[in-house]
């Protein structure tokens, strides 16, 4: 499969037309291409780039240089733990970093040659920028994203420069998704949901994304109120907005006026879904993905919302449930999908069976009108929370490096705000302290990685084979 042109708004940037806006500036279509172009000049030729992604301006130049240029970008969490930072550099091994200047890069990037993006005005001009898709095959990699699995470090799913175009003119199909829309959203730029649809989608469009910083209901209103049509966000972001509505009936009708408020990454309650319908009028339209698939179904822009379903699969995606028993309605959601990844980097393992089927992990069942309802995941060592996936086996590996830990066994529990929140069974050995185990954990690993709460056990529940059955623990 080939790729036309991914970004061809920037190949031919239309005069005036606003691109991005983020808290520390905003750049038009012919200034994002000047800029973005002046960088990827610089890293022609380069084997990987990886991207300090903070959420700004810089790291969507930085990111859209790099496709410019044909070079595969890694976007890097800014808050990594030193653990994972020194894994994804020694795994990605990227010739450049790419960083807004003015920040302070982690000694695990001090052997990296450093590219600054320039924050100053562009530099009008310069050479036409080259169509490089017309050189390249539609499977030549474009972003290689770090997700975690269920135990070791996070793994690099590469991502091609055709998974992603198919698929967000697939979202484009089911949202009617223009270039009149304006998307607002507050995250983060280093997983799928942020960057590929959050940016690369309005992009690729030739509208426009507006990104709020921090989330907040005001912050929303106002951006919505300013022209935004589209929100983007997680779970989280909308029970933190339906809470704070609830006591602003004038930002509530502005945020009302979008055309679509659209939820992924976790589940959405039934309660945060009823709750936002009453305030704003607007039903929050679900989408399901994953990293390694991209976006896989969608309640679409021009049929009603059926709350608790993440809507129809999308234009060329197929998607099968394998039930366990015959005439059982509930199976294992596995997919077949254009969007699909390439595998993952550094790593033998196939990316999905011979026939092309990946096996999500999730549980699902159809409902009367073919969309998919979600019921639960496969693993108890995986937790989601606030959109972010977390593996059980990175935090107990971490557990375990300290003198004070026997035993650890790590798993998420069902939190209002975050969907799901970690907390960590210890067996001890010796005198341990829960808050500095927590901190332990934080010391390596993300912040959000933490666990919240650590519970000193005597011995962990384990069946005849000594595998520790973490269904019998405590909850
Ligand atoms: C922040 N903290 C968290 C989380 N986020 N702890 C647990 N789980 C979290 N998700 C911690 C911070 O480390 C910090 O801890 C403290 O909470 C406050 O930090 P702050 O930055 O203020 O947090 P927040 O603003 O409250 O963050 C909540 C959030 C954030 C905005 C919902 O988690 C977020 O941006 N989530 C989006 C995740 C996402 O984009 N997922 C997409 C991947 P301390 O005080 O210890 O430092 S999934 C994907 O891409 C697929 C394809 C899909 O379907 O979309
Ligand atoms: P990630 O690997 O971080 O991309 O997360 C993918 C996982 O997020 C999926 O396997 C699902 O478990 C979960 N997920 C994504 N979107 C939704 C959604 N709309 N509803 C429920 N779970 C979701």
């Amino acid at each position: 499969m080939t790729v036309a042109a991914l970004l061809p708004a920037l190949l031919d940037p239309p005069a005036g037309r606003p691109a991005l806006a983020f808290p520390d500036g905003a750049l038009t279509y012919p200034e994002l291409a000047a800029r973005a172009g002046a960088v990827a000049r610089e890293i022609a030729g380069l084997d990987r780039v990886a991207v300090w992604a903070t959420p700004t301006l810089p790291t969507v130049v930085g990111i859209v240089a790099a496709l410019l240029a044909g070079v595969p970008a890694v976007p890097v969490n800014p808050r990594s733990g030193p653990r994972e930072l020194a894994h994804v550099v020694a795994d990605a091994a990227p010739g450049a970093v790419l960083a807004d200047p003015t920040v302070d890069l982690p000694a695990a990037l001090a052997e990296v040659r450093r590219i600054p993006v320039p924050r100053e005005p562009d530099r009008p001009g310069g050479p036409a920028l080259r169509n490089v898709d017309s050189d390249l095959p539609g499977t030549a990699p474009a972003l290689v994203i770090y997700t975690s699995g269920t135990t070791g470090p996070p793994k690099g799913a590469v991502l091609s420069r055709a998974a992603i175009a198919t698929n967000l003119d697939a979202l484009a199909d089911a949202w009617d998704w223009s270039d009149a829309d304006v998307l607002a959203h507050a995250l983060p730029l280093f997983h799928v949901h942020g960057l590929v649809l959050g940016v690369l989608g309005p992009l690729r469009r030739g509208g426009a994304v507006r990104h709020l910083g921090a989330f907040s209901a005001p912050a929303l209103a106002a951006t919505v109120d300013a022209g935004a049509t589209l929100v983007f966000g997680v779970p989280t972001h909308y029970h933190r907005l339906a809470d704070e509505l609830a006591t602003d009936p004038a930002a509530a009708a502005l945020v009302g006026r979008a055309r679509l408020l659209v939820s992924g990454s976790a589940a959405l309650t039934a309660v945060d879904h009823a709750r936002l319908q009453r305030l704003t009028g607007l039903a929050v339209r679900e989408r399901y993905g994953l990293t390694e698939t991209l976006i896989l179904t969608a309640a679409r822009a021009d049929e009603p919302v059926e709350p608790g379903t993440v809507g129809r699969p999308l234009a060329g995606v197929e998607l099968r449930l394998v039930a366990e028993d015959a005439g059982d309605d509930l199976g294992a959601v596995e997919v077949r999908s254009p969007g699909m990844f390439s595998g993952y980097l550094n790593r033998t393992d196939p990316p999905a069976t011979p026939d092309g089927w990946f096996p999500t992990g999730d549980i699902g069942r159809w409902t009367a009108s073919g969309a998919l309802a979600l019921v639960g995941r496969r693993a108890t060592d995986l937790i989601k929370s606030g959109g972010f996936k977390i593996g059980a086996g990175e935090i107990e590996n971490a557990l375990l490096e300290h003198p004070t830990v026997r035993e650890a066994a790590v798993v998420g529990v069902p939190d209002d705000d975050l969907g799901e929140r970690v907390i960590a069974f210890v067996v001890a050995a010796g005198a341990a302290d829960g808050a500095a185990l927590a901190d332990h954990v934080a010391s390596l690993l993300s912040p959000h990685k933490r666990p919240r709460e650590v519970r000193f056990v005597d011995a962990l529940p384990r069946n005849d084979m000594g595998k520790v059955v973490k269904a019998r623990l405590p909850r």
